[in-house]
C-alpha cells in the first residue's frame, strides 16, 4: 500500500512538472505586448493545481499503448490545452458575477489581482490558445471532443444550471446531472482525449469513457465533501462557501456520510471499467481522486 502512495505521487509530480514546462512554453511571455493580459493569464495558471485533467489524459494515453502516435507532440498540445482550458474555467468561476470568489490555488483571485475586465479576457485568451493547440494535433476528432465537454451540454451548461440552483432545493438526479456536466464532462473528456489520440478501439473508448465518468463525478463530490470538512490551507481557498451562497452540493442532498459512501462506489466502479486487471496509473489516479485531501 506504502510503494503504491509513493509510486503515484511520484508520477503526479513528474508529470505536473512537464504540465508546468508546456504551459511556459505555449503562453506567450508577460513581457510581451499586451503585457497585463500576459502577466494575467501566467498568473492563474502557474499558480499550481493538481494538473489532474492533463495527467489523466496522459494516463490514458499510456494505457492504451502511447506508440499509436499520430503526431509527436499531439499529446502535449492536448495536455496544455486542457490545463488552459479548466484554468480558464476557475477564472471565469471566481468572477463576481458567479461565484465571486477573493481565493484561488492559495493567491488572490485573477479579478482581484488584475481587474474583472482583465480577468474575463485571460480566461477568454487561454481558451483560444488552447483550441489552437488541440488544431495542431491534427485530429479533428479531439477538437470535437473537447469542443463538446465544454459547450452548453457539458461544462458551460452544468455552470449555468449550478447557478440557477442557488438557493432552492434540488434533486439527487438534478444535482448528479450538474456535477456531471460542471466538473464530469472535462474529466471524462481528458481521458477520452488521451485514448482517441492513441487510437483506441472502441471498447476500450466505451470504457474508459464510464471510467471518466464516474471519476468525474466522485471529483465533484469530493470538492463539495471538502468545501464542509477540508483544511483551507490545503485546498488554496476558504470552505463553507458553498452553504454560505446557499449552493446545490451533493451532501446537501444525501448528506455527508452518504456522500462519502457513494464517492468511494464510483472510485471502486471506475477500476472495474478498466479492462487491466493490473497495475497501471489510471487505477491509481482513480485511487488518488477518492482519498484527495486538495
Ligand atoms: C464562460 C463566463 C463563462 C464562465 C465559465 C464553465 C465555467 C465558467 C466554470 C466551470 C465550472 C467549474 C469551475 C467547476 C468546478 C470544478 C472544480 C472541482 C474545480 C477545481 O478543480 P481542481 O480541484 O483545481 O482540479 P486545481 O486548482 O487543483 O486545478
Amino acid at each position: 500500500m506504502q510503494t503504491e502512495a509513493v509510486d503515484i505521487q511520484l508520477y503526479l509530480t513528474e508529470k505536473s512538472r512537464l504540465v508546468e514546462k508546456l504551459l511556459d512554453e505555449f503562453i506567450p511571455p508577460s513581457t510581451e505586448h499586451p503585457v497585463s493580459l500576459h502577466e494575467a493569464m501566467r498568473y492563474s495558471v502557474m499558480a499550481g493545481g493538481k494538473r489532474i485533467r492533463p495527467i489523466l489524459a496522459l494516463a490514458a494515453f499510456e494505457y492504451c499503448g502511447s506508440e499509436n502516435l499520430r503526431n509527436d507532440r499531439a499529446i502535449e498540445y492536448t495536455m496544455a490545452a486542457l490545463e488552459m482550458i479548466h484554468t480558464y474555467s476557475l477564472i471565469h468561476d471566481d468572477l463576481p458575477c458567479m461565484d465571486d470568489d477573493d481565493l484561488r490555488r492559495g493567491q488572490p483571485t485573477c479579478h482581484k489581482k488584475f481587474g474583472e475586465a482583465a480577468a474575463v479576457l485571460a480566461g477568454d485568451a487561454l481558451h483560444d490558445i488552447a483550441f489552437a493547440l488541440m488544431a495542431r494535433t491534427g485530429s479533428i476528432d479531439v477538437v470535437l471532443e473537447l469542443a463538446n465537454a465544454i459547450g452548453t451540454f457539458g461544462m458551460i451548461g452544468g455552470q449555468i444550471a449550478d447557478v440557477e440552483a442557488e438557493g432552492r432545493d434540488v434533486t439527487k438526479n438534478e444535482i448528479i446531472k450538474i456535477h456531471n456536466w460542471k466538473t464530469g464532462s472535462l474529466i471524462r473528456s481528458s481521458v477520452r482525449i488521451g485514448a482517441i489520440l492513441a487510437n483506441a478501439d472502441k471498447a476500450t473508448l466505451y470504457s474508459l469513457s464510464a471510467f471518466g465518468e464516474n471519476i468525474g463525478l466522485a471529483f465533484q463530490i469530493i470538492d463539495d465533501i471538502l468545501d464542509i470538512e477540508g483544511k483551507p490551507e490545503l485546498l488554496g481557498k476558504k470552505v463553507g462557501s458553498d452553504s454560505l451562497k446557499r449552493k446545490a452540493t451533493y451532501p446537501g442532498v444525501v448528506g455527508l456520510k452518504q456522500a462519502r459512501i457513494d464517492a468511494d462506489r464510483l472510485i471502486d466502479e471506475a477500476i472495474n471499467n478498466l479492462n487491466s486487471f493490473g497495475d497501471n496509473m489510471l487505477k491509481h489516479i482513480a485511487l488518488y481522486i477518492g482519498r484527495r485531501e486538495k
